[in-house]
């Protein structure tokens, strides 16, 4: 395979492999044959690279290959992401494809209540039949669909453009709004348009890297093996109301009170506007809002901001002048920031203060929202729900022409108006408006915010459809329809990771029994509605790539350049913008280098707003705040997929536990191991205690990989972005006596 990996400016070649300080246990192959004597029957006769399927760093795995079959897996070393590593996870990728649950065939629910197989035909017919029926009775506004940010930019596509183009539904949301909705509205408010501005070569030439509610050593463990590459002996800075594993290895931790970061970040903006620590040439030449923001800023007293945040005076200031100091600061946040009742304006805070000491557009800086899933990025340009696929907007007309004209649709199936959000859809089905719903590679009946709410939904509707590699999901097992779908290493594709960078994803396996990539289940769902001649030229993900790559021409997202699959494959991926005319050939790109924003006047613009009252504080009936987030680095969200790798299921707790600290253990008399009683005003759940002084006193922390957990959050979300705030709500714990 031709490769192309140019140097790097200061002529390191990302061909060499890297031998500094590691996390080893995090890049050992836990239980590949990396390290061991290779069994004959998994001797590999070829190899191909693929991205891998779980989180957004994107990192190329090489596959190893038996008479065209993938049986075994090592890292890439010359991809520009990853750089040899990969986590457990990603080792783990082929083994979890074998499981005994995988949905093999079409399932019908009958009149007994029970699923039973079908075939393809009749699966096909039912869905067409019964979303028909629905139009018919009431209307295209009955009927959505759920996607996600985990299948592929071209499936992705299809799914919207069939689901809104093609079938008429009116609603279509995805995963991305419990993950990445906040940072999209934050990005498109202050910079015209949704864009995260960095590459990860930043977090290697950074001096100064500032963590807000991420903690990158559990979630995205290969985006800190590229920290730990820093030769700079940066100082790292976590903002997190728990000592994480990220916040250990940090020079400073800031343990704020849980949901006070706002307060924080205007404080800081103040001290820095009162040291003078500002750019203000940048200011002058690129950014809009500077001086009402210094204005409003001026009540966030360091006393007050001291007080709400429960960090000290000296602590505040210490951070400001680090921040002061630095000559290439990057901020860098995650759920703990898109996650909350305010999580737009938190945002943008963060993003003022990069903007206002110039930390933007230059190596190693930005105000950087690092993604979630394999393809969240794709998700945000492509899936046709909340934005018009291809980086448009549902309410320009102008857009709305061009993308007919470039997909040889007729316009007036482009609706011009944007469509419900995830829970504005629940809430729909609750009022029973929407009466069918598909869902496709997402596990709502688990992960969704206040899950009994979701479960009691969806049996007032008329049809519920469950597309999914397993059958056994708690979104499945309520399904009048299941579709069984190819999953990673079983269909070909791209995703975009959280750099903008597009790469290759393969197929290396036939999927199982009669299952489809979920590629061939719209074609054939297309042809069965009768709009398959809208998607002809639909016929193949690498066709539909190129047809996306010339819809986005003139955009920020601008990817008319990329000529196919072979082009990704030879550079080690390609981020975008990457242009027709005169693109740029660098293979690490950061947005933003000529200080010009995409605003029509090209500058960005400081966004802010009072803090706003939590949506539940605790109270004496229920003391404590729970958080919630990623347990290990071998769990993925609802576990349908890492649960069926026995070396990952040895590398984290079985059963759902909830951390607690020392102190409060103490005070509640309770053991190590022993069973808690944790309640919300929702629900009463049994969870082992597990004290650690990772948390506070008056904190409790759950990882989301336990499907109890979110039968405890509240419903509550941003008011701007509707992203649920999953890491806030009021629940009391008690021994179990
Ligand atoms: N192993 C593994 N990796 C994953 C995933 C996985 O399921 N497993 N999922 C992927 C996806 S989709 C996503 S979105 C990312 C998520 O990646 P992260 O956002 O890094 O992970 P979380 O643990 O959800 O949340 C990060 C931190 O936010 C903190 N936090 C909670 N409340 C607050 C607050 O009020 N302020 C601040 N500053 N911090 C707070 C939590 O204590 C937690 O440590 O991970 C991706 N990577
Ligand atoms: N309490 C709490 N809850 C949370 C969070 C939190 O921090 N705290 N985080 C939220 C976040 S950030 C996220 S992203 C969500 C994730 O929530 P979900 O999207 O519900 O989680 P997954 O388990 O990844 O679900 C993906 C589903 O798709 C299936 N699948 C995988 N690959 C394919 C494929 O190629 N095709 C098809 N058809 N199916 C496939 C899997 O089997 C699985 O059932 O959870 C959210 N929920
Ligand atoms: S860090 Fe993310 S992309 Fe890389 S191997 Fe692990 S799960 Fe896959
Ligand atoms: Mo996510």
């Amino acid at each position: 395979m031709k490769k192309l990996i140019p140097e790097r400016p200061n002529g390191n070649s990302l061909l060499r492999e890297w031998t500094g300080p590691q996390t080893r246990d995090l890049i050992l192959n836990p239980g590949g044959f990396g390290l061991g004597k290779v069994p004959e029957r998994y001797r590999p006769t070829a190899t191909t690279q693929s991205v891998c399927g779980y989180c957004s760093t994107g990192c190329s795995l090489e596959v190893h290959l038996q008479e065209g079959e993938g049986v075994n897996l090592s890292a890439t070393k010359e991809y520009p992401v990853n750089l040899g590593m990969a986590c457990p996870k990603g080792w783990e990728s082929l083994r979890v494809l074998e499981a005994n649950d995988r949905a093999v065939e079409p399932l019908l629910r009958g009149s007994d209540g029970r699923l039973r197989p079908v075939d393809w035909e009749e699966a096909a017919t039912v869905f067409c039949d019964r979303f028909k029926k629905i139009k018919e009775t009431y209307g295209s506004g009955a009927m959505a669909w759920l996607g996600t940010g985990q299948i592929t930019v071209e499936d992705l596509a299809f799914l919207g453009a069939l689901g809104k183009f093609g079938m008429g539904f009116r609603h279509g949301d995805g995963n991305t709004r419990q993950c990445m909705a906040t940072a999209v509205v934050a990005y498109k408010e202050s910079f015209g348009f949704d864009a995260p501005p960095y590459t990860y070569q930043d977090f290697e030439d950074s001096d100064v890297l500032i963590f807000v509610g991420a903690n990158p050593c559990i979630a995205h463990p290969i985006m800190w093996q590229r920290v730990m590459r820093n030769r700079n002996r940066p100082e790292i800075i976590v903002v997190d109301p728990r000592k994480t594993e990220t916040a250990m290895a940090a020079t400073q931790h800031y343990a704020l009170e849980p949901k006070s970061d706002l307060v924080l970040f205007y404080g800081l903006a103040r001290l820095l506007i009162e040291n003078g620590a500002i750019d203000e040439n940048f200011i002058r030449n690129s950014v809009d809002g500077f001086e009402e923001f210094a204005e409003f800023v001026q009540s966030f007293e360091l006393g007050y901001v001291s007080e709400v945040t429960g960090l000290g005076v000296e602590q505040l200031k210490r951070f400001a002048s680090t921040i002061a100091e630095g000559r290439r600061v990057s901020f860098w946040w995650t759920m703990g920031v898109n996650q909350s009742h305010e999580g737009v304006r938190l945002a943008q805070s963060i993003i003022n203060l990069a903007l206002m000491t110039g930390n933007i557009g230059r190596p190693g800086t930005g105000a950087n929202s690092i993604t979630g899933q394999c393809n969240a990025m794709g998700s945000r340009l492509f899936s046709n729900t909340t934005g018009l696929i291809g980086g448009y907007d549902f309410l320009n007309r102008e857009h709305r022409d061009k993308v007919a004209s470039e997909l040889e649709i007729d316009v007036d199936r482009i609706p011009d108006q944007n469509c419900w959000a995830y829970d504005q859809i629940i809430q729909g089905i609750e009022d029973g408006v929407i009466k069918g719903l598909w869902v496709v590679a997402t596990n709502s009946g688990h992960s969704w915010i206040g899950q009994k709410r979701f479960k009691a939904a969806v049996e007032k509707l008329d049809f519920l459809v469950v597309q999914d590699m397993y059958h056994s999901t708690e979104t499945a097992q309520l399904a009048d329809l299941v579709l069984p779908a190819a999953g990673w290493g079983e269909r070909e594709g791209t995703f975009i990771n959280s750099e903008r960078r597009i790469g290759r994803t393969r197929k290396v396996r036939k999927a199982p029994g009669k299952a489809l990539s979920d590629f061939n289940i719209f074609r054939i769902l297309a042809e069965y509605w009768g709009c398959g001649d809208m998607f002809k030229k639909w016929d193949s993900p690498e066709n539909v790539f190129r047809i996306l790559t010339r819809l986005t021409k003139g955009r920020p997202c601008d990817i008319s350049g990329i000529t196919g699959y072979d082009m990704l494959e030879e550079r080690g991926g390609v981020q975008w913008p990457y242009q027709e005319d005169n693109p740029d050939q660098r293979q690490q790109r950061r947005l933003f280098e000529d200080g010009r924003f995409y605003h029509p006047n090209g500058r960005a613009r400081m966004i802010f707003e009072k803090p706003r009252r939590l949506p539940e504080p605790t109270c004496s009936a229920y003391p404590y705040v729970l958080l919630t987030g990623r347990g290990t680095s071998s769990q993925w969200h609802t576990q349908t997929r890492t649960a069926k790798s026995e070396i990952l299921r040895k590398l984290y707790p079985k059963n759902v536990y909830v951390e607690i600290s020392p102190t409060d253990a103490e005070r509640l008399g309770v053991k190590k191991g022993e069973l808690l009683k944790v309640m919300s005003r929702r629900a009463e759940i049994l969870a082992a205690a597990y004290i650690t002084p990772t948390v506070k006193s008056g904190q409790v922390f759950m990882p989301m990989h336990y499907e109890e957990t979110n039968l405890l959050t509240n419903p509550s979300f941003d008011s701007y972005s509707r992203q649920p705030s999953y890491k806030h709500c009021a629940v009391s714990v008690e021994r179990v006596s």
